[in-house]
């Protein structure tokens, strides 16, 4: 059986969680959460020197981190990877922007006021350029959106699980105001309306 390390409160280990969930694939979880200290223990390290989850391991030991990484990975060949050569390329388009525009503002923002080790932190000058380029990244969503139901076209695919990853708490822990962005909404609404959606809690316990 395949092993996640993830992270339970976070949208880089929710995006895969999701996926492996909509496949139906069973996993062993192995959580780690913000301050457990698993990420920097010598048997976590020696698996993925970078420290971070996820990290997917699959049954004959090989190991892959970088949660865009592992989503194309097992999104391959199933509905969630399309087979045609540029929308392929669309969808790898919007998820290098996620881990370049999106994630950088939007998760950071949500961290620092969910995390009290990131209090120190809860300050104008830290929060407000934050706030300003997540609302610029909801906007580019949001215009994207006005065209097509998902991100990289008419159908769900592994970019529209990315993007979720955060976007679907980005009013609740991140402060961003999304009732500036009803598009982004009704896509919200769209991707928990596909098969197999679980909520950010389900750990993989089938
Ligand atoms: N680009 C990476 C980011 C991974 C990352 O930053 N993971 C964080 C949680 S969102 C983590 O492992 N934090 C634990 C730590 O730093 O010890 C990805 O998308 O997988």
């Amino acid at each position: 059986m395949i092993t996640l390390y993830s992270m339970p409160s976070s949208g880089n280990s929710y995006k895969v969680r999701l996926l492996l969930a909509k496949l139906g694939l069973p996993f062993r979880h192995v959580a780690a959460e913000a301050g457990s200290g698993v990420t920097q223990s010598p048997e976590f390290l020696a698996r993925n020197p970078k420290g971070k989850v996820p990290l997917l391991e699959l049954e004959d030991g090989r190991l892959l981190s970088e949660s865009n990484a592992i989503l194309l990975f097992l999104g391959d060949g199933t509905r969630y990877v399309p087979q045609g050569h540029y929308t392929r390329a669309l969808v790898h388009s919007w998820m290098f922007w996620e881990q370049n525009a999106h994630e950088p503002s939007i998760a950071v923002r949500s961290a620092i006021l969910t995390y009290e080790d990131r209090a120190h932190l809860r300050r104008p000058d830290v929060l407000d350029p934050l706030l300003e380029q997540g609302h610029r990244a909801l906007q580019v969503m949001e215009t994207q959106l006005r065209e097509t139901l998902f991100l990289a076209g008419e159908v769900l695919t592994v970019a529209d699980l990315c993007l979720y990853g955060y976007t679907h708490s980005a009013g609740a822990k991140g402060g961003f105001d999304m009732a500036r962005f009803p598009e982004v909404e009704r896509w919200l609404e769209r991707v928990e309306a596909d098969p197999g959606h679980v909520p950010i809690t389900w750990l993989g316990d089938w």
